[in-house]
Parts: structure tokens; sequence; C-alpha cells
């Protein structure tokens, strides 16, 4: 494609040409989302996982102002070490490309462009939504909205218990999101297998997931997919045991008088400092555990296009 803001590289538009399995990745998980240098070491693993299942990784972000589908190694480790770039939200995009910055895309962001691209499977680690609070804060992430209306399958471990679970599943259902909690009927939330919430609806594997996707789609209907994917059983940390640090991290937000955009980043360094680093090995291991899940659902989504074809 040829437009001054987009640039996909050679590599993933190849693979959209020939109708090749690509997978989406997000930036701000390795530059808000991750210390370094285990972001950078981490998506580079993500991206070798993708490859492994079979597809092509694309990870996405504005480089100098222009919207990247695709990063190459310099680019990558860049974002993990660079201090000050912009974590870019939808609203973000055109301020941050018409002033020729660099910023990380959110779920949100790179679902948007990932669609502009063609790109229909998405891997993170979790998404954005409505905030513990959020009846006096109004903080729901644009997350949600996106996935209310852009057609891009959403690989996920769930959603953090520092979000209001409950409420985020409700509004989900409002945008008429899919939910599938991927192998069990519990909807996971990250860090551990269970939420106390059960996912609306339930699929055993990636091609049941793919055919959802297909069929949502083939009929006209908008907005995207959540596959919620639980953690491996080795690296979860029980559900009420990271209760009680996600509280204290809660507290320290409120006392330091942390808003909008930075709670996120905030609430993710202080979980690595109260638990010694645990919280990100398991971030780490479910985002690979994702990553692996998403290959074969872009693998079998275009196999089903090919198949339709
Ligand atoms: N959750 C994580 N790691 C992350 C994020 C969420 O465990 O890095 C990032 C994602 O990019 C997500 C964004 O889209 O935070 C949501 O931010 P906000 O709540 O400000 O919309
Ligand atoms: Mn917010």
């Amino acid at each position: 494609m040829k437009s001054s803001w987009l640039r996909i590289l050679p590599e993933v538009a190849d693979a959209m040409q020939a109708g090749d399995p690509v997978v989406a990745l997000e930036s701000t998980i390795i530059s808000h989302g991750m210390p370094f240098p285990q972001n950078v070491e981490t998506a580079r693993q993500v991206e070798t996982m993708v490859r492994k299942g079979g597809a092509v990784p694309a990870t996405i972000a504005i480089v100098d102002g222009i919207c990247r589908i695709g990063l190459d190694e310099d680019a990558l480790e860049q974002f993990g070490k660079t201090k000050g770039i912009w974590k870019v939200s939808v609203r973000d995009i055109p301020f941050v490309t018409s002033k020729k910055l660099w910023g990380a895309t959110t779920v949100a962001s790179t679902m948007w462009l990932a669609a502009q691209a063609g790109i229909r499977t998405f891997v993170t680690g979790g998404i954005g939504g409505v905030h513990r609070g959020a009846e006096h804060s109004m903080d729901v992430s644009a997350d949600l909205t996106e996935l209310g209306r852009t057609n891009v399958a959403v690989v996920s471990a769930g959603v953090k218990s520092i979000l209001d679970v409950g409420l985020t599943l409700e509004v989900l259902e409002t945008l008429g999101v899919p939910v599938v909690g991927y192998g069990q009927d519990e909807f996971p939330s990250f860090y551990s297998r269970n939420s106390g919430f059960l996912a609306p609806h339930r699929l055993n594997d990636a091609a049941s997931v793919a055919a959802l996707m297909m069929e949502k789609w083939s009929m006209g209907l908008h907005g995207g997919v959540l596959v919620a994917n639980p953690i491996p059983q080795a690296q979860e940390i029980p559900y009420e045991v990271m209760e009680t640090h996600i509280s204290a991290a809660l507290k320290l937000a409120d006392t330091n008088n942390i808003k909008g955009k930075d709670i996120t980043p905030f609430l993710l360094s202080k979980l690595g400092e109260i638990t010694s680093g645990l919280s990100l090995e398991s971030n780490i291991a479910l985002v690979l555990n994702n990553a692996s899940l998403g290959a074969e659902i872009a693998l079998a989504y275009s196999q089903h296009l090919r198949d339709r074809n």
C-alpha cells in the first residue's frame, strides 16, 4: 500500500499479498509495560514464537511520525531503550504523526492500524478496560471502544484485576464483542487463570476461533473478538495473592495522584517491585503463550479465507 503516513515492512506486505498468516503485535507493552532489557528480549521472543508457529510477526509502532506495520531489529530495540516515547492511544495518533514523533501503540491504536493493513489477528498480554472506581473517574480504556468497532481478533490473557473485571465484561457485552474463554469456562485475569467471572463463550481450539472470526465479519457484523487465553499453570500467581498486591499498588497510585494514561504503566511497575519480579516473569510467560495461540489462529483464519476463495 502506498501512503505517506503508513509504512508496511516488505516481509509483512508480501505475506499479506500472498494471503499468508500475519500476527500484529503492540509496542506499548515494550515501551511502557515492561522494564529494559526484559522488554526488548520479550519482544524478540514473541516475534520468534510467532514465526515458529508459521506466521509473520508485525510489531506496530510510530517512528518519526510514520505508522509502521512491522519493525526491524533496530527500531524494536529503540522502543525498549528510549525514554519519553509517547504512549499512543487512538486519540493520540494524529498528534504524534503530525509532530513527527515516536509513539508506542496501545491495544486500541494497534488494532486500528492493523486493520488499515488488513491484519485480522493481534497478540498482546492484557487489554485495558473499565478501571476500578470508573463510576467517579470515567476511566474506561479506548481499547474497549476499538474492540467495539474494528475488525481484529485480540489474543489476550484476559484483563488484570487492576481493572474492574465485571464491569469490563459488561461494557464488552454492550459493544457487541464476543469474549471467548480459550479452553476453559472462566474468564482469566492475566496473572491468574481465574477471575470469579465466567467467559460468555468458550472455544477449545484455534480453528473454532478462526471460524467465529470468519462468521462474524462475513455476515457484516463489525468489531473485534476478544480471545481470553489463560496463563500456563506453571507461571500462574494465585488470584488472592495478586489481589493483595494489586490493592497495595492501587493505594500507591492514589497517594501519588497518578491518573489517566499513566495509571496502567505505574501499576505494572509497582507490581514488579512488590512481587520482586515475579509478576514480570508471569507477564512474559503469558505473552509468549498468547503468541503461540495467535499464530495458530492466524494460520487457521488464512486457511478459512483460502477455502472460501
Ligand atoms: N496491560 C498490560 N500491559 C500493558 C498494557 C495493559 O498488562 O502494557 C497497555 C496496553 O498497551 C493497553 C494499554 O492497550 O496499556 C491500556 O492503557 P489505558 O488503560 O491507558 O487505555
Ligand atoms: Mn484510561
